[in-house]
């Protein structure tokens, strides 16, 4: 089966092609001739997930999906959540993302955190979304240089080390997006 997976994120598309190996035909927006920056206007991980893989849908219509991952930081009522990319602003720094972040924690107790992906699947104008969640707690200073975005900061549950400490596999043991790209594939084995 072949599906366009709508993001500009090469280390998403990495973490995602592990986890499917040869199972499905997995096209990048780059490797679909498609150079769009698709907008994540909405307060919700299910919509930007929706509005990513609708938006490839009308264009191209083959079946796709998209995901739309936020940290949900417990202390912070939840926050950076939807707007994670840009917490520190429309630069969408890494860096600048994990300042703020450590900045607002600074001196507090409880530090626990969940990544949470939201994968949603086109099949024919049709459409079902799914859920991963890795719980964990952010530390107070970086470890590691793996992974992107938050990953130096971000210890899961049932480890001593930061995803940014791990290789993609290792990662993937406890990965909120492994375990809705699990579901996906669940889901697809049914259709088929
Ligand atoms: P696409 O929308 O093109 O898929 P993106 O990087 O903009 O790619 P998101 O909107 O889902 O993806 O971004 C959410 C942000 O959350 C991302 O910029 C990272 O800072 C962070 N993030 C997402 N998944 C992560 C992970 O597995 N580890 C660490 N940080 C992550």
């Amino acid at each position: 089966m072949k599906l366009i997976f709508a993001t500009n994120n090469d280390k998403k598309v990495a973490e995602i092609r592990a986890v499917t190996g040869n199972k499905f035909d997995i096209l990048t927006l780059k490797e679909a001739g498609i150079d769009i920056d698709i907008p994540e206007p909405h307060d919700t991980l299910e919509k930007n997930a929706t509005e990513k893989s609708l938006t490839i849908y009308k264009m191209t219509h083959t079946n796709c999906f998209s995901e739309d991952t936020g940290l949900e930081v417990e202390s912070l009522n939840g926050e950076p959540g939807v707007k994670s990319a840009r917490y520190a602003g429309d630069d969408r720094s890494f860096d600048k993302n994990i300042d703020k972040l450590l900045n607002k924690l600074a001196g507090s107790d409880n530090r626990r955190a969940r990544f949470r992906t939201v994968i949603s699947l086109i099949i024919d104008g049709k459409e079902d979304l799914f859920e991963g969640i890795a719980e964990g707690k952010i530390i107070d200073i970086r470890k590691g240089t793996n992974g992107f975005g938050y990953d130096p900061v971000f210890v899961p549950n049932g480890s001593n080390k930061t995803f940014a400490e791990m290789d993609m596999e290792e990662k993937n043991r406890y990965s909120h997006r492994k375990k809705a790209t699990e579901k996906l594939i669940a889901f697809l084995k049914i259709l088929n």
